[in-house]
């Protein structure tokens, strides 16, 4: 998986990918990130590449051009006729566990991210495929839910993940939360670990996992077990996890 982010803050993209599991994908080889400069197809003397919006009102617009330069010169380097490129924006449609595993499957992703109060509507027409938001909250840009989407994307991409790094993976129970996890030592400051867990019997330890997970989905989540099988299969977490469980 290959991914291009077009930004004005390519520093800050970079940054926040290179590190934990995310920066071990990419050094392993099995993600590539990188960050195009907006600004750096600015055409103007003053490197500016935001306007006054047509219309009046508050804020400055993105212009087209340097972006549409950008876009053009990074898809002719890569040779790819039409790929998929995506505009985040509060706008878009919400983005989910089931739209991240349908992005996994592709072989190269164009992010843009948008700053000031927009884009040009022209360059949306133009070159951007899909549009998408991280949740009904409003964001300063567009690097942040990029940074969000590659990391959930990613770890769906093959290699990514090793087994050491998911308890998800493990589980049986998709369409629930995940259930409490405990670890050395078997007591801490007068709080125990469940006896269940110490027990050695593998049966009892699932069977008071998922009674957990049911637990605590009804408490937070009761929305995810009215879910219809279409929208569970775009909503949740543990679908795609069980997916690749099979794959493997
Ligand atoms: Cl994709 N962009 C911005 N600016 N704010 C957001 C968002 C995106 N998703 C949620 N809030």
């Amino acid at each position: 998986m290959n991914y291009y982010i077009l930004t004005l803050f390519p520093e800050m993209v970079m940054s926040g990918l290179n590190t934990s599991i995310i920066g071990r994908g990419i050094k392993n080889g099995h993600i590539s990130i990188e960050a195009i400069n907006i600004r750096d197809y600015a055409t103007n003397k003053h490197g500016t590449v935001d306007d006054y919006p047509y219309g009046g009102g508050a804020g400055m617009v993105m212009q087209a051009e340097p972006i549409y330069l950008a876009y053009e010169a990074l898809r002719q380097r890569i040779g790819s006729k039409k790929p998929r490129v995506i505009y985040l924006t509060p706008q878009g449609k919400t983005f989910s566990q089931g739209m991240a595993a349908e992005y996994a499957k592709e072989e190269e992703l164009i992010f843009l991210c948008g700053h000031y109060e927009g884009v040009d509507q022209r360059i949306l027409d133009m070159i951007v495929t899909d549009e998408v938001s991280i949740g009904d909250y409003v964001l300063t840009g567009g690097e942040l839910p990029a940074m969000v989407m590659i990391d959930t994307i990613s770890r769906l991409v093959s290699g990514v993940l090793n087994n050491d790094d998911s308890a998800v993976f493990e589980s049986f129970h998709s369409n629930l939360l995940e259930y409490p996890q405990y670890t050395r030592p078997a007591e801490f400051m007068g709080r125990k670990v469940p006896d269940v867990l110490l027990s050695g019997d593998h049966a009892k330890v699932e069977q008071w996992r998922y009674e957990e997970s049911l637990r605590i989905t009804k408490e937070r989540r009761p929305d995810l077990l009215e879910l219809s099988a279409g929208e569970r299969e775009n909503a949740w977490i543990g679908t795609a996890d069980k997916q690749r469980q099979q794959e493997m």
